[in-house]
């Protein structure tokens, strides 16, 4: 029994261990930084393995050379303790041998990061991205209406396999940018411009990111996607964000909805309609959008119901006219906010 209860608490470890691992293991991983997908993260992904096998390396050998030591210099009854100093020879190698292991790690290492500051190709595609308490803008010079900006928000949409050039503003306090599978993660400072990496997306596909930075009572719920399109899918939903929604049926609730919308357009934009506000996240072709409040809820019908009705209900965001006002207090009825739902997702780039 006593020999039991000694060895509970290993088996107990042991166990627990396993449980772990086994749930663990069934996770998906959309942030999974040991599967990179863009030149970026293949990369950082190499130095990290290089890194890691030279440590291990290093490790496994000063942990065999302490085991051979203590077996073979143990106390010996009878044998008095060698008393030595110095070993010229041993201190020439020990002082060598790391300058090598450093070398081996520090020249690839150089290599990619000078490589970081190289020129992008022609073509590269520029975006902006500003950090807010507690959502991300993106903006493309240009792009929009006239040559000016196209503007959306949480989403950030760009072509498959064409550079991107990210360059990092914040409207408050320090957020940081962050997708682990395609480039990171690089701070948004107030009143300082950053550049993020150049990458390159290797297939089209939906992105986990998120701010990396502590920046207040929503920090953990401040996520983005980022939307990877074939090149002539982008051009398809940059042309329809231009151009604006349709007018929607008479009579229909996307119809009641995009009246009802007056009451949101001082703070939020759809392009192509009266709505132009910039205090919230840029609006247009929010159906095409796969989530809600900033990367945190799949874009259901009912969560926008949710969300319109009551923010302060999922997220702690502060009451303050810059932030979202509650709507169900009785300022909408809960058709009013379905209606302006329907709306919302009508927006789509068809
Ligand atoms: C005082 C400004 C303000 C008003 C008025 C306002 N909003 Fe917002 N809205 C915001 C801000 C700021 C956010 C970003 C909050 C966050 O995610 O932390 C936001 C977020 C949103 C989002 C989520 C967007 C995204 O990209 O995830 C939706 C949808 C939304 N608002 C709809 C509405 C609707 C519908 C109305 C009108 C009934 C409205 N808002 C009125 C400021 C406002
Ligand atoms: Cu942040």
């Amino acid at each position: 029994m006593a020999r039991f209860l000694k060895l509970r608490t290993p088996i107990l470890t042991v166990a627990l261990m396993a449980l772990l691992l086994a749930v663990l293991s069934a996770c998906a991983s959309p942030q999974n930084t040991f599967d990179p997908k863009s030149d970026a993260t293949d990369s950082i992904l190499t130095i990290y393995i290089l890194v890691t096998v030279v440590a291990s390396v290093v490790g496994f050998a000063v942990l065999a050379a302490m085991v051979w030591l203590i077996i073979k210099f143990r106390a010996k009854p009878g044998v008095p303790a060698k008393q030595i100093h110095g070993n010229t020879k041993l201190e020439i190698a020990w002082t060598i041998a790391p300058i090598f292991i450093l070398l081996i790690i520090g020249i690839p290492t150089m290599y990619w990061i000078a490589g970081t500051a190289e020129d992008p190709a022609p073509n590269v595609l520029e975006v902006e991205a500003t950090g807010h308490q507690w959502w991300f803008e993106f903006t493309y010079p240009g792009m929009g209406l006239d040559g000016g900006d196209l503007i959306t928000a949480n989403e950030l949409v760009i072509p498959v396999g064409r550079d991107i050039r990210v360059t990092l503003y914040s409207d408050d306090v320090v957020h940081s940018f962050w997708v682990p599978q395609l480039v990171g993660k690089t701070d948004m400072i107030p009143g300082r411009t950053n550049v993020l990496q150049t990458f390159n997306a290797y297939e089209p596909g939906l992105y986990y990111g998120q701010c990396a930075e502590f920046c207040g009572t929503a920090h953990a719920l401040m996520r983005f996607r980022v939307n990877v399109k074939t090149s002539a899918d982008f051009s398809t939903w940059a042309d329809a964000h231009n151009a604006g929604p349709a007018a929607p049926e008479p009579g229909t609730a996307a119809a009641r909805g995009s009246l009802g919308f007056a009451t949101c357009s001082g703070c939020h934009a759809i392009s192509g309609t009266a709505a132009q506000g910039r205090i919230g996240p840029d609006l247009s072709l929010f159906g095409e959008r796969s989530t809600i409040a900033a990367g945190i809820l799949d874009n259901t019908d009912a969560n926008l119901k949710a969300w319109i009705g009551d923010v302060r209900s999922i997220k702690p965001i502060p009451e303050g006219a810059r932030f979202m006002p509650t709507f169900n207090d009785g300022t909408l009825d809960e058709g009013q906010i379905a209606d302006i739902a329907a709306y919302l997702n009508s927006l789509t780039a068809e």
